[in-house]
């Protein structure tokens, strides 16, 4: 019976629960949704049941739904609506699909988002673990964690416990005693408006998604506008087509920003324009677009990009046609000793750099081949074809940011971009591009409306990227939290010994965030852990309470992609509808935060004085559309007051572009794009074409090649390593720095068409369409005696965990891939981590800043002695002891 992943809801639950009868009435009648694994005793264990009795003449309907997961996408989804039973998904054929105007099509995630919402191992009502008592120390049992049984509680009872812990930790340590695990813009109820009325929290030190694409681009100068590093930092769709060349540093958005993107690439690489992909792997974005491959083994970018700066300079000195100057020192301060910025402290630059001239090697072809694995010959054609002749589109991902040694990248970056003159006219660009506004950039061609809000704590308004100066504490790992002292080596203030408790409000940090070992001692050590979650999810095995949350398809609305970001597609907007009530005893996390104020002492009516849905209402009345003209902003929807009372909100008649109940109906608002329009987007336009008159908010006003502020600012942290002002390869822990005998291979860690970071690990179907790999070149594996489909054994400094051998000749050798984000499962017994979560193995080694050092970590590869362990698909999901289901 338990031999399958996902269970699906039992007819009993849902008869248990009381919103559910209509719904369990349909299951009934024969038409259970497809996800619906039943365990009933009558039944054999089958896996995945399609419905052949399903068709459309049911009594349903075809609605827009969210699609919610932190992917950077955002898709049309509908789904086929019995009774408030999602039967069947389909994506977007609101419109025929063009160039123009295609349709915002979904992945294999979204078209699984049932089993998110459905799956088995949903949260149902709250519970609380049996040993744990609240008082800390004792009370606290911390190491039954993720070992104990569960007892269901009710709402008040939740509640009231909580709202006594995190009073007393409060009383007795302050409020940065909660380390807040999750990413504070997610659902951010808790985050964005409880805690700091609380008095503030401590987040995790380290960005988790850029790494040193965090903080450095605004103080060079790139392009930061719409809180996100490089969102707006490249130009439109339109303009990539205009280019000679088009570079993808890094960059795979066939798995990792599926959809829309892809289809830009193809286009360019239909209309003949060719492709260079830089990177360990020829990826599948890389074989779509047959890019001519240069290898670069992961953590080794800045090395490459220092060769290319120096071989353009000699190629320059013998041609005279690659390097603009002009451009470079019109535009720019920090290359040479004669174009140093005024704050300068530090007599050095990129180009003494690049020459030899601080530490004797010159940043030849030949000693980058070395380190990154590729050709000096390729390095050489590179510098040439990114020369001034060219037209270049270069496009960086993050995820080569995403390691120690990348300190100082976005430097390089901006080196190169300028040196070829490669920004700010059509078809010549650069910059960090992803997630959502990947390859498509510019201000939103139709976007959300202002909604009203209520008391929030003005610092909340931006505690991610201003977390260090608004009140915020970083904690700096989970082996500082675990064992109660700072981190080795650093000078700075640390918060993590002073850590009493852990709160996921939604994210996955014990799963997402390095080294998992750790992660588990410190949730262990906590006087109280508590996670409000969709799913049994790790962080959820591993708490004290766990608080049943609703998803959007249970209040319609979707948090993430329209709290702080507004929207993630340049030219859609997207309406989705609420089909049922919170499933089983869930709340939305907002309703949760609001219970928790009062009891708390707060005053929650001033914080949450608005109706969601009436929110929801005003983000649809006030949002706009840009007109044809390119400069103005119009009113989206048409509404009548009539229709306005009676959908019962408060809101005016006007005039826009589309009807409001129309655009309910179809979900999506979509501006068309034709060559010529008023809708192209340059970035750095003004700049460039005018850089007195329109200066950067820079310390110079210019981009800075040498930027002291970006020093001062990493060096202010207290970090052990200090970097340099200018771009150049950092030496750090880890990466290729750090290979040993013991530790030989490097990793990178792509994001997987299975999930969305942990988010759909659960899933069923996507277990079984999509394994749980580990990348290794054919060399590699037959020195170890590897074959493809063996389990085998990954470790490194932190951990050890067991995947699949997926073996490849399209990786460099020397290197593994190891796709991101499967739910830890640790074999307490063999400390072997069962399910192979890539962030057991992960270093947490901060020493150059607030960067993540994921991909700084080194590991070897053996066959596994066990080769029968059952892979996902074939394990039962984790549910909660002694909880019925
Ligand atoms: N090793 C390694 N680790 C990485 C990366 C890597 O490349 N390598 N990438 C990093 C990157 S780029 C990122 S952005 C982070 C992402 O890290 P996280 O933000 O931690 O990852 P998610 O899995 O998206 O976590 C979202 C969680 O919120 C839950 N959730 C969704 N909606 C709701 C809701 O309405 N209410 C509640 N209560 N919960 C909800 C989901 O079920 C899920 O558990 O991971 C990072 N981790
Ligand atoms: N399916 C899916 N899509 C996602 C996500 C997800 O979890 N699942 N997460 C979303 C989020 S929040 C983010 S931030 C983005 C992540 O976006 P990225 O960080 O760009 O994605 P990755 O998959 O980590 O890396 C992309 C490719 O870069 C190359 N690469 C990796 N390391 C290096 C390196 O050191 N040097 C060079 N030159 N190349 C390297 C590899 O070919 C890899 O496939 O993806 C988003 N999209
Ligand atoms: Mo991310």
């Amino acid at each position: 019976m338990e031999e399958f992943a996902n269970k699906g809801i039992s007819r009993r639950a849902f008869v248990g629960a009381g919103a559910f009868a209509a719904a369990a009435a349909a299951m009934v009648a024969g038409c259970s949704p497809e996800n619906s694994l039943e365990q009933t005793e009558d039944t054999a264990p089958r896996n995945y049941r399609v419905d052949a009795e399903f068709d459309e003449s049911q009594d349903g309907q075809w609605l827009p739904v969210s699609c919610w997961t932190s992917c950077g996408g955002r898709c049309l989804l509908k789904a086929y609506v019995v009774d408030g039973m999602p039967m069947r998904i389909k994506t977007d054929d609101t419109h025929e699909d063009s160039f123009e105007n295609f349709q915002n099509r979904a992945c294999p995630r979204g078209r699984a988002q049932r089993m998110h919402a459905f799956g088995a191992d949903r949260i149902k009502y709250p519970m609380k673990r049996s040993g744990w008592q609240p008082g800390g120390g004792e009370n606290s049992n911390g190491q039954m964690r993720g070992k104990d049984t569960w007892e269901r509680i009710s709402w008040d009872e939740a509640f009231d416990l909580i709202a006594t812990e995190v009073k007393r930790i409060i009383d007795e340590h302050g409020p940065l005693a909660i380390n807040y695990a999750g990413i504070p813009f997610y659902n951010c109820a808790v985050a964005q408006t409880l805690l700091p009325a609380l008095g503030g929290y401590t987040w995790h030190l380290g960005f988790t998604s850029y790494g040193s694409w965090t903080a450095t681009p605004d103080q060079i100068g790139i392009d930061n506008t719409a809180g996100e590093p490089g969102t707006m930092g490249t130009n439109d769709r339109l303009s990539m087509l205009k280019s000679d060349l088009i570079v993808l540093h890094g960059n795979n958005p066939v798995h990792a920003a599926a959809g829309s993107p892809s289809l830009h690439l193809m286009r360019a690489h239909e209309a003949g324009i060719p492709f260079v992909f830089i990177g360990p792997d020829y990826n599948p974005t890389a074989a779509m677009v047959e890019a001519k491959w240069i290898p670069v083994r992961p953590t080794t970018d800045a090395a490459f990009l220092s060769a290319v700066i120096y071989e353009m300079i000699k190629l320059d000195e013998e041609r005279g046609d690659v390097v603009d100057w002009d451009f470079l020192y019109s535009h720019t301060v920090g290359f040479d000793d004669d174009h140093m910025p005024a704050d300068a402290t530090l007599n050095e630059n990129v180009h003494g750099y690049v020459m030899g001239e601080y530490d004797g090697t010159p940043k030849t072809a030949e000693w980058a081949a070395e380190i990154c694995g590729c050709t000096a010959e390729d390095i050489r054609w590179y510098a040439e074809q990114v020369g001034r002749k060219n037209k270049v589109s270069m496009y960086y991902a993050y995820s080569i940011a995403r390691n120690n040694q990348a300190a100082t990248l976005p430097q390089l970056a901006l080196t190169l971009a300028c040196m070829g003159a490669h920004v700010g006219a059509d078809g010549q660009q650069f910059g960090p591009t992803y997630h959502y506004f990947a390859h498509n950039c510019g201000p939103n061609l139709v976007q959300p409306g202002e909604m009203r809000q209520g008391d929030v704590p003005e610092q909340a308004q931006n505690s991610v990227f201003g977390a260090f100066d608004l009140g915020y504490r970083a904690a700096s790992s989970w082996k500082a939290m675990a064992e109660g002292h700072g981190p080795d080596g650093w000078t700075g203030e640390d918060v993590s010994k002073d850590i009493r408790m852990i709160w996921c409000e939604s994210g996955g940090y014990l799963t997402s965030q390095p080294d998992v070992n750790n992660g588990i001692k410190a949730f262990r050590a906590m006087d109280f852990v508590l996670t409000q979650a969709i799913n049994f999810k790790p962080e959820a095995q591993f708490s004290d309470i766990v608080l049943p949350a609703s998803t959007p398809w249970e209040y319609g609305y979707d948090q993430l992609a329209f709290q702080q970001y507004k929207q993630f597609n340049r030219e859609s907007f997207f309406f989705p509808t609420a089909f049922t009530e919170p499933l089983f005893e869930s709340k939305p996390d907002v309703e949760i935060a609001y219970e928790l104020a009062k009891r708390l002492g707060l005053d929650a009516d001033k914080m949450w004085p608005y109706d969601e849905e009436q929110r929801q209402f005003d983000r649809i009345l006030n949002a706009t559309v840009l007109d044809a003209d390119g400069v103005t902003y119009k009113p989206l929807v048409t509404i009548t007051q009539e229709r306005c009372d009676e959908l019962g909100f408060d809101g005016h008649a006007q005039e826009g572009v589309i009807d409001y109940d129309e655009l309910r109906a179809a979900g999506v608002y979509r501006v068309e794009r034709t060559e010529g329009d008023n809708y192209g987007y340059i970035a750095y336009k003004d700049f460039v074409d005018d850089p007195e008159g329109h200066p950067l908010n820079t310390v110079s006003g210019k981009w800075e090649l040498y930027c002291q502020s970006a020093k001062d600012a990493v060096d202010a942290l207290g970090c052990p390593d200090k970097i340099k002002p200018y771009g150049c390869v950092t030496e750090s822990a880890g990466g290729y720095q750090g290979l040993s005998e013991e530790f030989p291979l490097l990793v990178y860690q792509p994001h997987y068409l299975r999930r969305a970071h942990t988010t759909h690990d659960n899933v069923g179907w996507l277990r079984q369409a999509f394994k749980n790999p580990v990348y290794m070149n054919a060399q590699d594996a037959a020195e170890r005696g590897i074959e493809q489909g063996d389990i085998v054994e990954v470790s490194s400094e932190t951990g050890k965990m067991i995947r699949i051998a997926s073996v490849l000749e399209t990786l460099m050798p020397g290197v593994v891939g190891i796709p991101h984000g499967s739910w830890p499962e640790m074999n307490e017994e063999n400390g072997v981590d069962e399910n192979g979560s890539e962030n057991t193995i992960t270093i947490n080694v901060q020493n150059v800043g607030s960067y993540n050092s994921y991909h700084s970590t080194v590991v070897q590869v053996r066959k596994y002695e066990d080769q029968d362990v059952p892979q996902a698909e074939m394990r039962p999901l984790r549910m909660p002891e002694g909880i019925e289901e």
